[in-house]
């Protein structure tokens, strides 16, 4: 299988990891090595990252996929049924379960599929087919400005990850040289802010903080004002997100979102909606609320890691089309990854990618 050749080179070992030495008449041409090392090196990182960060819900999905090919006798009804059966158990989603099992039935009476090879690897072919079909035009990438700061605002309700997600995403611009700073406009109890100036100090970068109780726009007014004058690169805005009350919400980040654009046209640059991937499709429920709610222009799915329901990346994709743009794949500072569905495929799906003839 082509699509997976490169993954099976970086868990077989094949792939180095140190760099070689540079011998001085060579060095034009080690540079570039260096460069092509150095991104096959950030390409095993982050491989094993998401390979340890879906390990339970490759286990899970991989074991009820394993049960339903150890009962495979012939790809008939029943084994559709039951195939559908185990992609809605994984989060998936009920209409992209169906979508994907009529569109292999297809698939196998073209192929001829008989062997249980050929129908496992058919099975994986067609999600991330699926799945990039889909995706067309959509944007996956942070959207970061290079003639002004970014701003970036973070929704979403309680406890899914919001301040982490802030915290991991500051480190990672301060250690690629930028300067960050934090706007602690979740104002709704004191510890949400004293949990984003324990970050600020993890990640060592700045908050902005008011008292709590006090206006979150002020805070945004306050950091705007901090971003021109001291010449930030990067702002990230933790928010409440009280749905309970969808008018208030809305109204709250409708006005920092105003004071943000007198400062800065086209700002926000991004508004993620961080969800908790543990909460399976409740998190689907989420964030169509939040989208009627606010303009939102992409998604932070926090706690892969925790959960064996993985799938649910596949049915935010299919019947949301909100592009996931990052993925928190464990609690430390280094543990947020851009979202890649090639490296989230295979993370799934890697142990059923079958090596029979
Ligand atoms: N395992 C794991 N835990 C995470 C991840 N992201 C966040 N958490 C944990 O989830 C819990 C809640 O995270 P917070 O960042 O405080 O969530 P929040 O959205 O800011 O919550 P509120 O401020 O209460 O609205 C914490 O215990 C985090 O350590 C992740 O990617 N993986
Ligand atoms: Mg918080």
């Amino acid at each position: 299988m082509g699509l997976f050749d490169k993954f099976k080179k970086v868990f077989s070992g094949e792939t180095k990891n140190e760099t070689e030495p540079v011998d001085e008449l060579t060095e034009a041409v080690a540079d570039e090595e260096d460069t092509a090392a150095e991104a096959e090196q950030a390409f095993v990182e982050t491989a094993k990252k998401y390979d340890k960060g879906l390990e339970k819900s490759r286990k899970t999905f991989g074991q009820r996929m394993n049960e339903l090919f150890a009962a495979f006798r012939t790809v008939d009804d029943e084994f559709f049924e039951e195939l559908e059966e185990t992609l809605i158990g994984a989060d998936v989603g009920f209409e992209t379960s169906i979508r994907i099992s009529e569109e292999l039935q297809k698939e196998v009476k073209l192929r001829n599929a008989k062997k249980k090879s050929d129908v496992q690897n058919a099975i994986i072919e067609k999600l991330v087919a699926i799945y990039e079909e889909e995706g067309e035009g959509e944007n996956n990438a942070v959207n970061l400005q290079t003639d002004g700061p970014t701003i970036i605002l973070f929704v979403g309700v309680n406890g899914v990850g919001k301040t982490t997600s802030i915290g991991k995403l500051a480190h990672r611009y301060r250690m690629q040289g930028k300067k960050v700073l934090l706007a602690a406009a979740d104002t709704f109890r004191a510890g949400a802010i004293d949990q984003l100036v324990v970050w600020g100090e993890r990640a060592g970068v700045e908050v902005v903080r008011h008292n709590a109780g006090s206006d979150p726009a002020t805070v945004v007014f306050d950091a705007v004002a901090k971003t021109k004058n001291e010449g930030y690169d990067v702002l990230l805005v933790d928010t409440a997100g009280r749905l309970q009350n969808k008018v208030n919400l809305m109204k709250e980040l409708e006005k920092m979102k105003r004071v943000i654009e007198k400062e800065y046209p086209g700002a926000p640059h991004e508004v993620l909606l961080v969800v908790d991937a543990t909460t399976g499709q409740n998190a689907m429920v989420q964030a169509k609320q939040f989208k009627e709610t606010t303009n939102v222009t992409g998604l932070v799915l926090s706690k892969l890691d925790g959960t064996a329901k993985g799938g649910i990346v596949l049915a935010i994709r299919n019947e949301l089309h909100l592009p996931v743009k990052l993925v928190g794949l464990g609690e430390g500072i280094e543990d947020l990854e851009d979202f890649d569905s090639n490296q989230f495929i295979y993370g799934l799906f890697k142990d059923l990618v079958s090596e029979e003839e």
